[in-house]
């Protein structure tokens, strides 16, 4: 008997047991990302029907119970009997491991990051899972439980509904231990990039979860529709919304070669200091770039100069613009579909295809030279943005020269008041930056130097956003974090083997003026090396606000909520002292290691964009040297943030 075993009947009798033995390696953590990508994983396959031309609208709704259901008007998961198992094909999606492309047929799969491991082990994470399919007039309906099917197949005739599939699961508290509790903004910018970057997929996203204490929505169900017919046009347009467009329309490209599709929609703007590319393969954000970027870049630059030459705004003896000119002030977003896709690096997140590149290149390269051929007064005006670019390039890189022979700037000379750990290897070295002298002189009595150094910030830092490179480089704050941190030139290629640190800690007081100092920190490294963000070396540290004192014991509390929920314990009686740290500064050095600095007791956020556009959005409002947009947003959202917290 044992002979006779296929190699699919393995993959059978095999099940779904690893995936609930090591989660991880199906969906990356059991923390909140890994829960939140079973809803992308069904998606994923609604997207995939969609793609193929029987798809138009997917729903996603966050059940009362917490439960998620994903609905889709697609041909339907097939029903009949699969040869090798035996079974229906449902079934087998569902209950055997990459089952799902052995039906699939084709089409841009996605594969190696976190995406693409099959809707079966959604089903091996949850507590149950259950599937409708209407297919063929009738409705089938099947139920798993932790990966099981409890029951056969069952189906019922119902002629007059249209063709579909229904999934419906409950994450399973057993696998995901930090709870179950899906955000409503994570998966509705997720969604909501998911519609832009397939034009004119009808998203719509429901949350019926009744909630206690959120003014205005008790109970009650909040929904929202994302259809975009313009795709990633529309995606640039919402980018570049509070920027100030240097051209009309959205120049948009789109081709097919060699089965690769590539897509393309670029906005240059006047007042914006960087770029912004948003890469995307096979619907996923490529964080780290890839060979599809590489494409881009090349193909812009080329073309920019040759037309450049063309109407002779460059001269023959002049040097070309370089790259980093050309995209000065672009808003991009290229979304390629490659038929089997490698992701690279650490993170999965960079296209690896050598294909691609020149795909890209020559489809991009011919387009936009027509598109610019036709219209003169936009090459003009690109050419225009570009050749200041450069000046001002010119005129930075001699202010950092400046700087250079003074030997501050990627001199080995660190700056004065940084007290540096003894640890050489940054793999295990921390960087905290403190704003104030007095809150820096605790963290130096506190911190272990062993690993921990520690960077005092004299008050504010420069507002990036609002200055130009030139200024940047002069800003004697700002040439402290550059030196301490070992970072290059804005913008270059970021050297991670340069980081000096890799856990940058932002460590500022816990009311409206450390917010705004956080705020300025967070600005200066993601406009001036993004990859800081992005490959998550920033963290932010959370100081206790409290100390509350009972008898001899004693708690540190990092919320309001969290002191009221300790009070609560406390007998009716209880008497008690509570002390409120107003600055960093006012925590004896032992206190701050205790609660803030020590790895065994501490809490650190790390800082991820979750959504890139809408970052890049955010940075601009409510940075940019724009202040209606700014005004608009506090007046929308301003009533919703507790003013009364503000103690100025
Ligand atoms: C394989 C083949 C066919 C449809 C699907 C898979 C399918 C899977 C999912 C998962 C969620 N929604 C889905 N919609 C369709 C089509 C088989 C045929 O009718 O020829």
């Amino acid at each position: 008997m044992t002979s006779n075993y296929s190699a699919d009947q393995i993959q059978v009798l095999e099940g779904l047991e690893p995936v609930r033995k090591r989660p991880g390696m199906y969906i990356g953590s059991t923390g909140p990302k890994g829960l939140h990508h079973l809803v992308y994983e069904v998606v994923d396959n609604s997207i995939d029907e969609a793609l193929a031309g029987y798809c138009t609208h997917i729903e996603i709704e966050i059940n009362a119970d917490g439960s998620v259901t994903v609905t889709d008007n697609g041909r339907g998961i097939p029903t009949d009997i699969h040869p090798t198992t035996g079974r229906s094909a449902l079934e087998t999606v569902l209950t055997v491991l990459h089952a799902g492309g052995k039906f699939g047929g084709g089409g841009y799969k996605v594969s190696g990051g976190l995406h693409g491991v099959g809707v079966s082990v959604v089903n091996a994470l949850s507590e149950w899972v259950e599937v409708k399919v209407w297919r063929e007039g009738k409705e089938h309906f099947q139920r798993f439980e932790r990966g099981n099917p409890i029951g056969m197949l069952e189906a019922i005739a119902n002629a007059d509904h249209p063709t579909g599939t229904q999934v419906s699961f409950l994450p399973d508290t057993e696998i995901f231990k930090d709870g179950i509790e899906f955000d409503y903004n994570t998966l509705a910018g997720r969604l909501k990039e998911l519609a832009y970057l397939n034009a004119g997929v009808k998203i719509t996203f429901g949350d019926a979860r009744g909630t206690t204490g959120a003014a205005g929505r008790e109970g009650k169900a909040r929904e929202e529709v994302y259809f975009y017919e313009g795709g990633i046009r529309e995606y640039v347009t919402y980018m570049t919304s509070e920027k100030e467009p240097l051209h009309g329309d959205i120049i948009y490209v789109s081709g097919e070669k060699n089965d690769v599709q590539v897509e393309v929609a670029l906005q240059w703007c006047v007042d914006a200091y960087s770029d912004n590319l948003l890469g995307f393969a096979n619907n996923i954000r490529t964080i780290d770039g890839g060979t599809h970027l590489e494409g881009l870049k090349a193909v812009l630059t080329r073309t920019i100069n040759s037309i450049a030459r063309k109407r002779n705004k460059i001269k023959e003896n002049e040097a070309n613009l370089g790259g980093e000119n050309v995209r000065e002030g672009l808003t991009g977003v290229i979304s390629v579909k490659v038929p089997d896709p490698e992701f690279e690096g650490q993170t999965k997140t960079k296209l690896g295809n050598t294909e691609v590149r020149g795909i890209v290149d020559s489809l991009v390269g011919e387009a936009l030279t027509e598109f610019l051929e036709f219209n003169p007064q936009v090459a003009d005006s690109v050419i225009e943005k570009a050749v200041q670019a450069f000046k001002a390039a010119e005129a930075a890189r001699r202010a950092r020269e400046l700087v250079r022979r003074k030997s501050v700037l990627e001199s080995s000379t660190l700056p004065g008041k940084l007290a540096d750990c003894s640890a050489k290897d940054p793999s295990v070295s921390e960087i905290y930056i403190v704003e104030g002298d007095s809150a820096g002189g605790s963290a130096k009595q506190g911190r272990d130097r062993q690993f921990q150094a520690i960077l005092p910030l004299r008050g504010k830092i420069l507002n990036i956003e609002k200055t130009d490179d030139a200024k940047i480089y002069k800003n004697t704050e700002i040439q402290s974090l550059i030196t301490a941190l070992g970072l290059g030139i804005k913008g270059d290629e970021f050297d991670a083997s340069q980081l000096r640190y890799h856990r940058v800690i932002l460590m500022t007081d816990a009311d409206v003026d450390g917010a705004h100092i956080r705020t300025l920190l967070l600005t200066f490294f993601y406009r001036y090396q993004r990859a800081l963000v992005d490959q998550g070396y920033i963290y932010i540290a959370c100081p206790p606000l409290y100390k509350l004192e009972r008898g001899k014991n004693h708690y540190y509390c990092y919320s309001d909520r969290e002191l009221q929920e300790q009070i609560r314990q406390f007998p009716a009686n209880a008497s008690y002292t509570i002390q409120r740290f107003k600055g960093l500064g006012e925590m004896m050095p032992t206190q701050l290691w205790e609660t803030t600095m020590n790895p065994e007791t501490r809490t650190l956020k790390q800082v991820q964009i979750e959504d890139a556009a809408e970052a890049d959005r955010i940075f601009t409002v409510l940075m940019g040297d724009r202040v209606a947009p700014r005004r608009e947003f506090i007046e929308t959202y301003g009533s919703k943030l507790n003013l009364m917290e503000l103690d100025i």
